[in-house]
């Protein structure tokens, strides 16, 4: 039986482990974060995502272990955050080379490191292997290493490991061929074995080409706002074309890949790139468009006081609890450089107090304001929506049919 230690327990980390142990793989899952770990070793799971209970349930029965100490197994997976440098664009792998290095500390000569944490195109070559060459490791000899970027949508996660294809980026084929039977182990779809540089470079391409789809259909919203034309029913017929497939228009691009992954090309290739990066300034730029279209709805209404108006939902996109890069986020300091009072707040996900405002009951949140504006088209909110009646709506989902609705 293989026996993994899969390094970083969060969004990717967590789940990946869970569906290797509930299918027969040995695993032990390691966080320095010393709380998570006492959490997951108590029962409980960190994060609310579909049918994540019942694989932990599974995982558990399978005889999966948390730990803060890194293990001896046959493979590491490492899957720790990349944060990036909002200046300079450039992904910063230093939780990456920790991670490998404390593997390294434990490891028998001949185990795999597999790399699923995303990286920007060259990183492993750049910064990964000179740091085990550095630490007197040969690569190919007393460490195999593998890049496997994950490609799972948070809200549809569990589905998604089981039945996405994925990449294997390895220096060696044997190697790269063992990975695949590891995942093989509970993924249903397609996985292609390549070089390492090709896998990092379709993950980033991948989010990258949703992003530039998303800025297009941001763009024609604003051209469709200018002369007054319905962006959604244009897109839809569009769509009906055989070759074509636009993306919705929304109120900002959030969350920590589709915001962020296509900016490392930018970093690295800033003389290359002028699509992809007027697409993110688009992006970039739709909560202020929202913040303007407030303006214009209150003024229409007769609605002065900004106190008066309340943005449902604070995560970065629908029914996940991930406010990352949110939107609202976005919005909300961009408002405090414009309008006098705060907008009142409220998302059903988040239970803790993020912002100035913030409601935690959605008939006390919609009994203080006038104005709604959707920000996330939460379940609840789809299911709820006879309690907008009488409120005026800025709807940037595309989610509500209440009386006086206006859209993005
Ligand atoms: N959004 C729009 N319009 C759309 C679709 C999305 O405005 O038509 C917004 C969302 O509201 C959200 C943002 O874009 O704010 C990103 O959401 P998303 O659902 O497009 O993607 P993520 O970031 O949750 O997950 C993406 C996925 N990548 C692709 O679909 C190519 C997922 O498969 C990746 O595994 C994930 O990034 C990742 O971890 O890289």
């Amino acid at each position: 039986m293989s026996t993994v230690n899969v390094i970083g327990l969060g969004y990717i980390g967590l789940p990946t482990a869970l569906m290797l142990a509930s299918h027969g793989v040995d695993v032990v899952g390691t966080d320095y974060n010393a709380e998570l770990v006492a959490t997951l070793n108590a029962g409980k799971t960190t994060f609310k995502e579909d049918g994540l209970d019942q694989l932990f349930a599974d995982a558990l029965a399978g005889g999966i272990r948390f730990s803060n100490e890194y293990q001896k197994t046959d493979t590491y997976i490492i899957s720790v955050p990349t944060p990036y440098d909002k200046f300079s664009k450039k992904v910063d792998p230093c939780y990456v080379i920790s991670a490998v290095h404390s593997v390294l500390e434990v490891c028998e000569k001949g185990s795999t490191v597999v790399i699923e944490s995303t990286v920007s195109p060259g990183t492993v070559d750049k910064y990964v292997r000179p740091s085990i060459t550095e630490a007197g490791f040969v690569i190919g000899e007393d460490i195999n290493l593998v890049h496997a970027p994950e490609r799972i949508i948070p809200g549809n996660m569990v589905y998604e490991l089981l039945h996405n294809n994925r990449t294997i980026g390895a220096d060696d084929k044997a190697v790269g061929e063992k990975v695949r039977e590891l995942y093989a182990s509970f993924c249903m779809g397609d996985i292609v074995v390549t070089d390492i540089r090709t896998a990092e470079m379709t993950k980033v391409v991948e989010n990258t080409f949703r992003a530039v789809n998303i800025a297009f259909a941001n763009e024609l919203a604003k051209i469709c706002r200018h002369d007054n034309m319905d962006v959604y029913e244009i897109i839809r017929i569009c769509n009906m074309h055989p070759r074509v497939n636009i993306l919705q228009p929304g109120p900002g691009v959030g969350g920590h890949c589709i915001s962020v992954d296509p900016w490392f090309l930018v970093g690295d290739y800033p003389s290359l790139t002028n699509v992809i990066n007027e697409s993110m300034k688009t992006n970039d730029g739709m909560p202020d468009f929202v913040l303007q279209r407030i303006h214009d709805i209150m003024a229409e209404n007769g609605i002065s006081d900004p106190a008066r108006v309340g943005l449902y939902g604070l995560t970065y996109k629908e029914n996940v609890d991930d406010c990352r890069e949110s939107p609202t986020l976005q919005l909300l300091e961009s408002q405090k450089r414009h309008l006098a009072a705060p907008l009142k707040v409220y998302d059903p996900f988040i239970s803790e107090d993020l912002v100035e405002n913030q409601f935690h009951d959605l008939d006390e949140f919609l009994a203080s304001v006038d104005m709604v504006v959707i920000m996330v088209g939460h379940n609840e909110i789809k299911e709820n929506m006879e309690k907008l009646g009488g409120k005026v709506v800025l709807d940037t989902r595309k989610v509500c049919k209440a009386d006086r609705v206006y859209y993005l």
